[in-house]
């Protein structure tokens, strides 16, 4: 759910000049410059997309995050690789992109060299989407799944007390042409940066997302945030995002969203935890025949976008709008990113 309910005014940006103000206000958090690159490069690409939770807004959890005094904001990530499948990188509590950055070109070496790979993060400050660093593995005709936990804001379903994270649940699978399959959602009926732009705009929330602090069902932003969200999809959900706990948290060593929300302590800032990256290469694991493999996999691919929308068209064509027009920005928010940057 990226959209609020009533479509705020937007301002038009080119790229290059969002960018360029992105850098600067982040620059001026104090972060080194390859901290800055690689998170200006997700929070301007989230932008463009038209992911408005995950897109220039971050900025301000950045911020948020900076001013706390919790995030490491020189650290160089430490990656360890044995020439096994299995890379392990150190974030040392800065934010993730950096750390997926710098694990990215090991991770692409595994999957190529054993089929599969592995890309365990540790200790990063989280707060972006997921799909720009699926669409980095896709790039290099490799499928990808990505999980990670945040903090605990989400009721396990049957029950009204916060426990789960909204922990988001990432796959793709690369296609010929431009795009590849991609689909990136949070296990909970809203992600937390949508109910955080509902609260902005003062607009409800949409039926279902969550409880307020007595258990009861509650569409006021405010309410629920003090309550617990809900799992998208009932128990379904709920079990999918408990999988993100096991596997993205005590499997690989990190915290889980309730430790995450432990060690935040109140400060309210974006979640720290680890990331589960998988890079699978098709040709080594489907036997060589890449051509059947292509033709099998678009057969399906076709087959859905057929009769359906395909999971990530909407941004894709944002994408090719923002190229056109320049990125669209709720001008509200431009103002905010502009102070920010000074
Ligand atoms: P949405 O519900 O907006 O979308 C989820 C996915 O479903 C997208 O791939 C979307 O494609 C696709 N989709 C939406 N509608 C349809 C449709 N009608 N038919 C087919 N596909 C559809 O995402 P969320 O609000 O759940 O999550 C938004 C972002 O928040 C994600 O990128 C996620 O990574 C991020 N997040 C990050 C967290 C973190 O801890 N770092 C925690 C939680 C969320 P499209 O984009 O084209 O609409
Ligand atoms: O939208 O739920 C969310 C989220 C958590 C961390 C980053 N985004």
């Amino acid at each position: 759910m990226n959209a609020t309910a009533t479509p705020p005014t937007m301002v038009h940006v080119p790229e290059a000049e969002l960018a360029d103000t992105v850098r600067r206000a982040l620059t001026r958090m104090g972060l080194s410059d390859p901290h800055v690159r690689a998170i200006a490069q997700v929070i301007v690409a989230g932008q463009r997309d038209a992911c408005q939770s995950h897109g220039v807004y971050r900025l301000i959890s950045c911020f948020d995050a900076v001013r706390a005094g919790k995030v490491q904001l020189a650290v160089e990530p430490l990656v360890t690789t044995s020439g096994g499948p299995i890379v392990q990188v150190d974030a040392k509590f800065g934010f993730s992109p950096l750390a997926f950055e710098r694990g990215l070109p090991a991770l692409v070496d595994a999957a190529r060299h054993h089929g599969l790979g592995a890309l365990v993060i540790r200790h990063c400050f989280h707060f972006s989407a997921l799909w720009p660093e699926i669409e980095a593995i896709t790039a290099q005709g490799l499928a990808a799944l990505a999980l990670t936990p945040s903090h605990a804001w989400v009721a396990p379903a049957g029950g009204t007390r916060p426990l789960l994270g909204t922990n988001p649940i990432a796959f793709g699978w690369p296609r010929p042409g431009p795009y590849p399959y991609v689909f990136d959602f949070a296990t909970s009926a809203i992600a937390r940066g949508d109910l955080e732009l509902h609260r902005r705009a003062g607009q409800p929330l949409p039926e279902g997302c969550g409880v307020d602090a007595d258990g009861q069902p509650s569409t006021d932003p405010v309410a629920v945030a003090r309550g617990a969200m809900r799992a998208f999809g009932g128990h379904k959900g709920s079990a999918l995002a408990t999988m993100v706990e096991l596997m993205a948290g005590a499997l690989i060593g990190d915290w889980t969203s309730r430790e995450s929300l432990a060690f935040d302590d109140g400060a309210g800032v974006a979640p720290c935890h680890g990331e589960l990256i998988l890079a699978f290469d098709p040709l080594v694991l489907g036997g060589g025949d890449a051509a059947v493999q292509t033709a099998r996999a678009e057969a399906l691919l076709e087959g859905i976008a057929g009769q359906a929308r395909l999971p990530s068209q909407r941004r894709f064509a944002a994408r090719e709008r923002s190229h056109a027009e320049g990125i669209a920005v709720p001008a509200t928010m431009y103002e905010d990113i502009l102070q920010l940057a000074g």
